[in-house]
């Protein structure tokens, strides 16, 4: 993934530095404010402030706004039941930007015929699905901000099957810890069972209003507005639910597993 937030010439470690300062005074409770600290990125920065992180006067405003650091913004950071923000049509970014750590052209292409999702793990119902039985289920929407890690941010319109939903329909553990994914270009990742059931957590099977396109995750990925981008898998082949710790493919190469709120 390229570091855009150097070639916009800025100082990732300075302004991390500069919102450390502004935030630790503001948590009293010392466990909070370790765990913030350890884990504050660029893109939470831009999550906490709102604020797009793309030149030196965006940064200015988002720490100013940390400095109005508060008790809404700190529920929404520690309470998983807290909704993110969502935004009207007119505010979706077009177009809506590519990542992935390889470029456009090599995104998978995965043919819905023989596609079929695999559960598997501490769920009653191991069979396989495919996209026509969840296409079936009740359907929603939302319009929320993506955040990647990188310094960017973008508004976008997913559809599909509620998580929650989903979990309830396998008969999964929900008291179990983790919930993991295998995607279609090797790509992995894992999150906690109290952001799986949260009501903004989407099994997304479109874009805008039509199928997921192959560059933002078709099959199928999932969008949670209150996880940073590398937290959302997109070309999801396998979903398994688990008490055991399995990682991620850029967490296990040092970035934060909590990854959000
Ligand atoms: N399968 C897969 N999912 C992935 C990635 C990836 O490389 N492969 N990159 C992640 C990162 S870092 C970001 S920012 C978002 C980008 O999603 P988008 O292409 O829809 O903007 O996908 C996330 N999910
Ligand atoms: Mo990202």
């Amino acid at each position: 993934m390229k570091k855009r937030i150097e070639s916009s010439g800025l100082d990732e470690s300075s302004i991390l530095t500069d919102a450390r300062k502004i935030i630790a005074p503001q948590i009293e409770d010392r466990s909070r404010r370790n765990f913030l600290m350890r884990g504050l990125t660029l893109g939470g920065v831009a999550m906490l402030s709102g604020c797009n992180l793309t030149d030196n006067d965006s940064v200015e405003t988002a720490l100013s706004s940390m400095s109005r650091f508060n008790d809404r913004v700190q529920g929404w950071l520690f309470n998983p039941n807290a909704m993110a923000p969502t935004y009207p049509v007119s505010m979706i970014t077009r177009p809506f930007p590519f990542n992935a750590f390889y470029g456009i052209d090599e995104a998978p292409t995965v043919e819905e015929e023989g596609y079929r999702l695999e559960v598997t793990g501490l769920v009653a119902d191991k069979r396989n699905w495919r996209l026509e039985e969840l296409r079936a289920m009740a359907q929603t929407e939302q319009i929320t901000r993506h955040i990647c890690v990188e310094g960017w941010s973008a508004i976008g319109r997913w559809g599909g099957v509620r998580f929650s939903d989903f979990l309830k329909r396998i008969g999964a553990d929900t008291d179990a810890r983790y919930v993991g994914f295998k995607c279609a270009d090797d790509y992995y990742t894992s999150i906690d069972m109290a952001t799986a059931l949260h009501a903004q957590t989407l099994l997304a099977l479109t874009y805008d209003g039509a199928v997921l396109p192959r560059e933002y995750g078709f099959p199928m990925k999932l969008r949670m507005p209150t996880k940073l981008g590398y937290k959302n898998p997109k070309h999801i082949q396998a979903i398994f639910v688990s008490n055991t710790y399995s990682g991620g493919y850029w967490e296990d190469q040092g970035y934060n597993w909590f990854g959000g709120s």
